[in-house]
């Protein structure tokens, strides 16, 4: 760093007043839901000023406050080029576990109408296979007992509960992960946390609160630190937390916010290039199984393969010609598209972006948190497929991809780092099992992943799969496919 080198600096005396606080303050959002929302201020006006709370560590905070909690959002082109945006919606972030009393007092505040999330997949504390609140989740039991709370729907519940006793109305709860109706996913976890608290609470969430459900799009790489040094260098100040991310992006909300907040329910997201709908799902269908579920694929797969990006990956031919074949052969027909969505130019379109060699996005953090992707992404797929009665083995191999990487020992015999919040588990039964058929059925068998039908149908096609992957490695296993 040079000493001369100044610091990023806030432009807007005046700031926005918050209007939002997001649970989970990662690079995506930064990337993504707060650069819709100051766009939508920009355009139409509005106190929507977001603070940002982390769930877990201190680290985004301590980069942020130095420099007022304003960060450049760099967007790569495929050619190369970095076009640079410096955001200043965010008013300032908390840390939960520091201080969880002012973050319920902010969320109970008044001026706060929408409290959005991005906790990633795992931090519904909900069982995967089932959608319903896991009560043996040891932030929910920690939940359950202490008013001040560790989890995000323990922050929500509470944070609600403060509202009814102050005869305010509730926030609207927008959640922005990658989940099928994550709309409904998060009201449940919530209704089933406030029923075993205080019924009538849950009686008037159910009644009162919004849980809009919401497709949200763009491809947001982890910053590396010789992203910050490049970015120094080019901007000629110094930003400790920018954010990387491709040019696309979309969003895809359901227009269902609380209505007793009247004018003020939402900023005007249209305004900022939002599509507001009544029904989220054919578009979080499309999102999830097009995209979410062969970025899985690539990313197991292609880790075993020796891949360090998606980008690498798909410019391998064997991997370009098998994620075509998953679109068209396996995940086309298992779904139907939005009616304004033309699926063979969306498939299209997505090869492009993952060909964008300015997006270095590692197969191995798509990788993290298998367990709580692989339902929603891939496996709802294969049962569609299986109940047409088509064989779907593009996306069999996938799911006998990701059991070899749980296992933690790349093709080459070294280690990999696998990021799970069952990788434990997963290890123990892999190690426990002699033959490739054991370790398969050990697998298949843990029912928050795998239904029972879906282990039964799975077993012979996954462990052929995951033999031919042991023997041929990932490379030619692929290439044989296609
Ligand atoms: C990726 C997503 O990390 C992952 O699991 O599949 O984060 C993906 O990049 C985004 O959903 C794109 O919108």
């Amino acid at each position: 760093m040079r000493a001369d080198m100044s610091r990023l600096v806030r432009t807007d005396a005046a700031r926005t007043k918050p209007g939002i606080v997001h649970l989970g303050l990662g690079a995506f959002f930064r990337a993504f839901g707060a650069v819709y929302i100051e766009d939508a201020v920009r355009r139409s006006g509005g106190d929507w000023g977001i603070i940002g709370v982390s769930l877990q560590s201190a680290g985004t905070r301590d980069r942020l406050a130095p420099q007022d909690f304003v960060y450049t959002v760099v967007t790569q082109e495929p050619d190369g080029g970095e076009t640079l945006r410096t955001v200043e919606i965010l008013d300032s972030v908390l840390v939960a576990p520091e201080d969880p009393e002012a973050v319920l007092r902010q969320m109970s505040d008044p001026a706060i109408r929408i409290v959005t999330l991005t906790v990633t997949e795992k931090g519904y504390c909900h069982d995967p296979s089932t959608g319903s609140l896991n009560f043996d989740h040891p932030d929910i039991v920690h939940d359950l007992e202490n008013p001040l709370p560790k989890s995000a729907p323990g922050f929500l519940v509470r944070a609600l509960q403060r509202r009814r006793d102050a005869g305010l109305p509730p926030f609207t709860v927008l959640t922005c992960d990658n989940l099928p109706e994550n709309g409904r996913l998060v009201r449940r976890a919530v209704l089933d946390l406030a029923q075993r608290l205080d019924p009538g609470l849950a009686g008037w969430i159910g009644t009162e609160g919004r849980f809009p459900a919401t497709m949200v799009d763009r491809i947001t790489p982890a910053t590396k630190p010789e992203d910050i040094d490049r970015l120094a260098e080019r901007a000629g100040y110094r930003d400790e937390a920018p954010v990387l991310c491709e040019p696309f992006r979309q969003w895809v909300v359901e227009d269902d916010f609380v209505e007793a907040h009247g004018n003020d329910a939402r900023p005007d997201l249209a305004a900022a290039g939002v599509e507001l709908v009544t029904d989220v799902t054919p578009y979080e269908n499309m999102k999830l199984r097009m995209l979410n579920g062969t970025h899985s694929s690539l990313a197991y797969l292609g880790y075993l393969a020796g891949h360090e990006t998606i980008a690498e990956t798909v410019a391998d031919p064997a991997f370009a010609s098998f994620v075509k074949k998953l679109w068209r052969d396996e995940i086309i027909p298992s779904f139907a598209p939005p009616e304004d969505v033309d699926i063979d130019a969306y498939a299209g379109a997505l090869f492009e972006r993952y060909s964008n060699p300015s997006i270095r996005h590692r197969t191995w953090q798509i990788a993290m948190d298998g367990s709580q992707k692989l339902p929603q992404r891939i496996l709802g797929t294969i049962s569609n497929n299986f109940d047409a009665g088509r064989a779907c083995p593009g996306l069999v191999l996938a799911v006998a991809g990701w059991m070899r990487y749980v296992g933690g020992v790349d093709e080459r015999g070294n280690p990999i780092d696998v990021k799970d919040p069952l990788s434990e588990q997963l290890r123990e039964r892999l190690d426990a099992a002699d033959t490739p058929e054991e370790k398969v059925a050990s697998l298949l068998a843990m029912r928050d992943i795998f239904s029972a039908t879906q282990a039964a149908r799975l077993a012979d096609p996954v462990g052929r799969a995951y033999a031919s992957l042991c023997h041929n490695g990932a490379r030619k296993a692929v290439e044989d496919l296609t």
